[in-house]
């Protein structure tokens, strides 16, 4: 058995019933092959692969907090601190009722590669509770979050580990935790990322990942022959990725048709209103059944659906394995030109093997949505220099950023015979500089 083999099989075995950290681990460890079988003896004896794959450390700890009725809830909670080779622990916190050990995981894992592909000098690390935000109140989104940090604070600090937003995870949520990490260890710094802009936030911040996705997007179709002007794309999600996706596209001169959310989505053949939009999920908190109540152009259906729509570009941005082999068939036989993941690891492996079999540019979350943790790392920087730039200034740090990546996927993929696979491309440049990192600083 090859040396990847031998680590795949040992990652099933060794973490039973977590299929999303196999899957994630999986689609990295078959396109390393090449790179790992140009030098097996070396990373072999050094258990490169098994260090690569095992958690630095990881955190569970239960969360209880009191409810409106005076009742007492417990949460189970994570911080898995996956590797710090080349940077503290980064990466978000999610909050929603399906997470679990092996969801954190294959998010941290995700990270330490797109963390790596930022240029940034960031190591990979995730967190999250099982607490549901939905419909709660905010003096009970403020309990649960003051407790959470009650026990998180002894494990994180701005040059160990800085937590930051993701599903569930907000302005509002992050604001919390921050306030209780400052009473708590009593030092004002740089601890989280998105945080509020009176406290020491950055500007874009808020932006960031979606408008990241589209100017790698841009990028990826400029460099095969297409405009972004003129497309249509259909979004999934209507969070903070799906929205600012939808208005960067908007602006880049594409069209956006649809958005969804777990009960339902919405075809909108005039184009989001992303004013709307906002109005309805950043301030209102509601279902989507809202904006189609307030737009006569928009249809809104049950279920799921976003892919059956005819588009040239499509953007997974809700959660992972939302789009399955039958959606990557539709878009396919719909003429779709692009697939990129707002989302981490929004495609099946089948859905993106077909996708890529039948010549449509796929990015992948880990290079697509990196714009997010990459102005986290800007954030991070002006915090430890006492100054904000401007959002011009970030804005446009992040453009180049993002065109980088693409560049780096793209010369990656072709440097090892795969030319237009970004996905190999992806987790191989990724990958060399954690690894050359993790050899330099030897077996720790
Ligand atoms: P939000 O919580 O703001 O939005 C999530 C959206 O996805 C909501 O519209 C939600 O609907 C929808 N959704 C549909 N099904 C699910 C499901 N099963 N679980 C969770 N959400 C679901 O999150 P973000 O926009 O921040 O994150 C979206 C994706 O982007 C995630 O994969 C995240 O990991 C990734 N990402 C986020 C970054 C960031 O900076 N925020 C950076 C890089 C990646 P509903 O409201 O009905 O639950
Ligand atoms: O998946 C991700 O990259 C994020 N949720 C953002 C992480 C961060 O530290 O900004």
């Amino acid at each position: 058995m090859s040396y990847v083999d031998e680590v795949y099989q040992m990652v099933v075995e060794k973490n039973p019933a977590q299929p999303e950290f196999h899957q994630a681990v999986k689609e990295v460890l078959e396109s390393l092959r090449v790179v790992i079988e140009a030098n097996e003896e070396a990373y072999k004896k050094d258990a490169l692969l098994e260090r690569l794959v095992t958690p630095e450390r990881q955190l569970l700890f239960r969360v209880p907090w009191v409810d409106d009725k005076g009742q007492v809830q417990v949460n189970n909670a994570f911080r898995v601190q996956f590797n710090s080779a080349i940077g503290p622990y980064k990466g978000g916190l999610r909050l929603h009722p399906s997470v679990n050990l092996g969801i954190i995981k294959f998010l941290g894992f995700e990270q330490i590669f797109k963390n790596s592909l930022t240029g940034l000098p960031i190591g990979g690390g995730k967190g999250g509770s099982d607490f549901d935000p939905k419909g709660k109140s905010d003096r009970e989104v403020m309990a649960f979050c003051q407790s959470f940090m009650t026990e998180l604070n002894k494990y994180i600090g701005a040059d160990t580990d800085v937590p930051a937003g993701d599903i569930g995870t907000g302005a509002r949520e992050i604001g919390y935790m921050y306030g209780q990490y400052k009473r708590i260890r009593g030092v004002y710094e740089g601890v989280l990322t998105g945080k509020g802009l009176s406290y020491g936030g950055s500007l874009a911040r808020t932006e960031a990942t979606g408008y990241g996705l589209l100017y790698l997007t841009e990028e990826m179709l400029k460099c095969n022959g297409h405009d972004i002007k003129g497309k249509i794309v259909v979004i999934s999600g209507s969070g903070n990725v799906a929205i600012y996706a939808t208005q960067k596209a908007q602006q880049l001169g594409a069209k956006v048709v649809t958005v969804s959310d777990s009960t339902g989505w919405v075809y909108d053949p005039e184009g989001i209103d992303v004013a709307l939009l906002k109005e309805v999920k950043e301030v209102k908190r509601a279902r989507l059944t809202e904006y189609a109540a307030a737009r006569p152009s928009a249809q809104y259906h049950e279920g799921r659906g976003v892919w059956s729509i005819k588009c040239d570009v499509a953007l997974p941005c809700a959660t992972q394995n939302e789009l399955l082999i039958d959606d990557a068939k539709a878009l396919v036989a719909n003429g779709c030109l692009a697939v990129a993941e707002g989302a981490n690891m929004p495609t099946t492996i089948e859905a993106t093997e077909y996708l890529q079999a039948n010549g449509v540019l796929f990015a992948p979350g880990k290079a697509a949505n990196a714009g997010g943790v990459a102005t986290s790392a800007l954030e991070m920087s002006q915090n430890s220099e006492r100054l904000s730039w401007t959002f011009e200034e970030v804005d446009s740090k992040l453009r180049n950023i993002m065109i980088n990546i693409f560049h780096n996927l793209d010369d990656a993929a072709k440097k090892y015979g795969m030319e237009g696979n970004y996905v190999a491309g992806a987790n191989i440049a990724g990958f060399l500089k954690v690894a050359d990192a993790m050899t330099a600083q030897g077996i720790v």
